[in-house]
């Protein structure tokens, strides 16, 4: 078990309860707390609906960022609810323009050391300033704010050691893609990653940031480096030299695992479509043509990659053939960049300002044309995801971006013929905290009609008449589950948006997913869900459980179910259950009946559960055996129906 690391002494010093025996739940104090709106209206919800009067962290923020189109009244009014709730509940509300929640948050209210839960997947970019910052649903996010600590299991700490330097043109973004390449989204469930080595010091913390928030991809807990000079001077750049404290492994620290990488050795990658981890270098993608290119998200949205981009395209023209758009990740960046005629550089070579947020990564606009290829700094390039059916976008660095954007083609930034822009770091950056509000105990909570109630599931079961409503295979996402895009505004109206659970692999004729679960549900049946490996993967978006919930799902079956995915199916009362033997997934098919008789009671006994397998015309198929990856706690929630109706 590893000794001597970051990541242990910060669970030691927020410890609670609980073996520490990897894999075994322990329980953590929780410093801090961010929401975003997309998933913050159903956690302050949630929040209301467990009667809290005032959150009981040091520290918990609500972020606008997800939601801004305003296409119609229920984003508004999302807003609205979020700015007053938070007034009364003591929470401090960031307002639509701010930023996005990382991005703001690693600027203004990172401390290191201190442990973070957030309701985006995303919250591990904390981590570049030695903070245990953690994805989780928003659930877990608001019993954090009421005061209860959040359990993770007890980890397997990968050491990642960084040594050399990285050479002009590549870039934080490389070294994560690189990673990626070798960890895979796949089988890293209740890890940490921890970086150590001489080539640490070398990253400044917006790099550091980079690699932790697309560790989110890596499927692991979270990852960390130590706060040491660089994380001092980001703290004075930004003006809370006082929140400073050096937070390093010993020496001679153990890891479960190492993976070196050298820093020199870094070349420019991509990351392919589909997935953050299907990797090439630029080089061996030459010439390929692109039609879009975006610069922003909370991967690489920070004052340094701008301020790059900006220096290497003064006085330069994009290519006539693609389309450039910048979304900045705060306002102080967007200042900055005002402030110091970089925006202007900016204008003048072509690109399009979008607002400040999380915009096109999300699928809010700039989707791109079929059959074209985009070229992003984002996190993300699940398919679909930018909004176009049949998408190939292509996730790289600012600088690849830059190079691409002059020439219309993949280009290894290093053959550009351009020397890599030397630009200084300003010593302080602009940051204006008035526009964050204050609480302000008694504001009146603001509930127009669109902002819906949590709906509660009814206690488990004891006889599961599971028909399979759908079977899916490797990798699905929660994109796949509960698509954001279009939809993301009927995020606080979970009849609305069941509508649209597993839309894309809707057959056109055909009746989609939530017609035909509600219509099991209806007929007084029980929903089953089958997947494979790793699924569940990427947000952290509970309404890929709550809406398969309200309609009527009670059990997942997969190979394996991703940390947040598997907290929110136990959080709504949804049983995650494992295929004893993989080969069991291949026996299933869609509209086979799963009957499981006492699972209530197989549930609370024993770490297998035993059903029965009957096809669609009711001819016994065998038995199957599931075990599950359930703690005693975990159990109890979900016999009760999820954890609203828990009293634990
Ligand atoms: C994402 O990047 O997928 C999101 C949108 O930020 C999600 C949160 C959400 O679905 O609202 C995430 O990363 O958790
Ligand atoms: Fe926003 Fe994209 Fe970051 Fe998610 S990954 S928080 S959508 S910028």
């Amino acid at each position: 078990m590893a000794k001597g690391t970051l990541v242990q002494k910060i669970i030691d010093a927020h410890y609670v309860s609980g073996e520490k025996i990897q894999g075994k739940p322990v329980a953590i104090r929780i410093d801090q707390t961010l929401t975003q709106d997309a998933t913050g209206t159903m956690a302050y919800l949630e929040l209301e609906a467990m009667g809290v009067d005032q959150v009981k962290t040091e520290l918990s923020v609500s972020y606008v960022d997800h939601n801004m189109m305003q296409n119609g009244p229920e984003n508004r009014n999302d807003h609205l609810y979020l700015q007053t709730v938070a007034a009364d509940k003591g929470v401090i509300f960031s307002p639509p323009g701010n930023g996005i929640c990382h991005q703001l948050h690693l600027e203004r209210f990172g401390v290191p050391g201190k442990t973070l839960i957030g309701s985006d997947s995303h919250t591990p970019t904390g981590g570049g300033i030695g903070m245990m910052a953690i994805g989780a649903g928003g659930l877990d996010v608001a019993l954090a704010m009421a005061g209860q600590p959040f359990r993770i299991p007890y980890p397997k700490v990968v050491g990642v050691k960084l040594t050399g330097k990285l050479s002009p043109w590549c870039a934080a973004k490389d070294v994560i893609l690189k990673l990626l390449s070798i960890m895979t989204t796949k089988g890293n469930v209740g890890s940490i990653v921890e970086y150590f080595g001489d080539g640490v010091k070398t990253l400044t913390v917006p790099q550091r940031a980079t690699i932790t928030n697309m560790g989110a991809e890596l499927g692991v807990t979270c990852s960390v480096f130590p706060s040491d000079e660089m994380t001092e001077k980001w703290l004075i750049q930004q003006n809370r030299a006082a929140s400073y404290a050096p937070f390093a492994a010993d020496d001679d620290a153990e890891y479960d695992r190492v993976i070196e990488i050298s820093l020199d050795e870094i070349v420019p990658m991509a990351a392919c479509p589909s997935s953050p981890d299907n990797i090439r270098t630029v080089a061996e993608l030459r010439d390929m043509k692109v039609d879009q290119v975006l610069i922003g998200s909370c991967t690489n949205g920070g004052y340094r990659d701008l301020a790059m981009a900006a220096s290497a395209l003064k006085g330069r023209r994009i290519s006539p053939d693609v389309t450039l758009a910048i979304a900045p990740g705060s306002r102080p960046v967007l200042e900055m960049l005002c402030r110091n005629g970089m925006l202007a550089d900016l204008v003048a070579a072509g690109a399009r300002i979008l607002e400040v947020g999380c915009g096109p990564c999300i699928g809010q606009g700039q989707s791109p044309a079929n059959d074209t290829v985009t070229c992003r700094t984002f996190n993300r390039n699940f398919a679909g995801r930018t909004g176009t059916k049949g998408d190939q976008s292509y996730l790289v660095s600012p600088e690849t971006a830059v190079a691409v954007a002059l020439t219309g083609k993949f280009t290894d930034p290093r053959e550009l013929g351009i020397e890599y822009p030397d630009f200084t770091e300003p010593q302080e950056f602009w940051s204006d905290d008035e526009l964050f509000q204050s609480p302000c105990k008694g504001t009146e909570i603001i509930r127009k009609p669109t902002i819906g109630e949590p709906p509660k599931n009814a206690p488990l079961p004891d006889e599961l008449d599971g028909c399979v409503v759908i079977k899916v295979g490797d990798k699905i996402t929660t994109d796949h589950i509960m698509p954001a895009g279009v939809h993301l505004k009927l995020r606080s109206n979970i009849p609305a948006y069941s509508k649209v659970v597993f839309e894309c692999f809707t057959e056109a004729g055909k009746p989609s997913f939530a017609e035909r679960a509600s219509a099991i549900r209806d007929a007084g049946r029980h929903g089953v869900v089958v997947g494979r490996d790793s699924y569940g993967q990427g947000s952290s978006r509970e309404h890929a459980a709550i809406c398969p919930m309200y309609l009527g799902i009670k059990a997942v079956c997969a190979l394996a179910i991703e940390r947040i995915h598997r907290a929110n199916l136990v959080n709504f009362g949804i049983v995650p259950l494992i295929f004893a033997d993989p080969s069991d997934y291949d026996r299933i098919s869609e509209g086979d009946t799963l009957k499981i008789s006492g699972l209530r009671s197989q549930l609370a006994v024993g770490q297998n559960v035993n059903a029965e397998l009957l096809s669609a015309d009711g001819k016994s198929k065998g038995g199957i055996v599931f075990s599950h990856p359930l703690s005693q706690e975990d159990i109890d929630i979900i016999l009760c129906g999820g954890r609203l109706n828990y009293r634990g």
